[in-house]
């Protein structure tokens, strides 16, 4: 189930004026340029091992990404080993990249520790050593240090989301590359900022 929720930052949409006893409500139309919308896709779904889950956010009605930097994926999941995962954007054009590739050794995800992805982020997850919890936060794109699979690639997010059609069916696709060890997506969501879209 999609769930389209619209944030409104200008949070007076209707207001009295003037003091005098005659006061007499008006309203007042707000800019769809001043709003941030985020989508989010909230049904968990769990990541057969050796497998992959699809999760997807339509978005309609929209124009083409102008900024990157005012765009946030943001991503819960857990998984048992984070070496295991690959976890790609797919946009609507159906060009992909990967936002995780197969990072750390043994770690956890927890349930709670979002990782969030921008292209202004330069942070990126640590390779680390294993029994490491990767902590939630801002990153960049981050890929460890094991090279399989090819053709999952870790491209930049302002060259990949730059000029990207909003209209379609974004996806999250998690894979998990090696046998032993499952996890679960929790959700995943695209937030824009005022101004990411033209
Ligand atoms: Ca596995």
């Amino acid at each position: 189930m999609k769930i389209y929720t619209t944030i409104i930052l200008t949070a007076i949409a209707t207001f009295a004026i003037g003091c005098s006893k005659d006061d007499d409500p008006q309203t007042y139309a707000i800019d769809p340029n001043l709003l941030a919308k985020t989508y989010t896709n909230n049904t968990q779904m769990p990541i057969p091992d050796v497998g992959n889950v699809a999760s997807e956010i339509d978005i309609e009605g929209e124009g083409s990404i102008a900024d990157a930097s005012k765009v946030t994926i943001s991503v819960s999941l857990r998984h048992a080993f984070s070496s295991d995962v690959i976890i790609e954007l797919i946009a609507p054009d159906g060009e992909a990249t990967a936002l995780v590739k197969r990072v750390g050794g043994t770690h956890d995800y927890v349930f709670g520790n979002i990782l969030n992805f921008n292209a202004a982020f330069e942070t990126i997850i640590a390779p680390g050593a294993n029994e490491i919890v990767i902590a939630g936060g801002d990153y960049a794109p981050s890929e460890g240090d094991r090279p399989d699979p090819a053709n999952a690639i870790v491209n930049d997010l302002e060259s990949f989301l730059n000029g990207k059609n909003l209209d379609g069916t974004w996806t999250l696709r998690i894979r998990d590359y090696i046998s032993g060890g499952v996890g679960d997506l929790e959700f995943w969501q695209m937030k824009f900022e005022p101004g990411a879209v033209e």
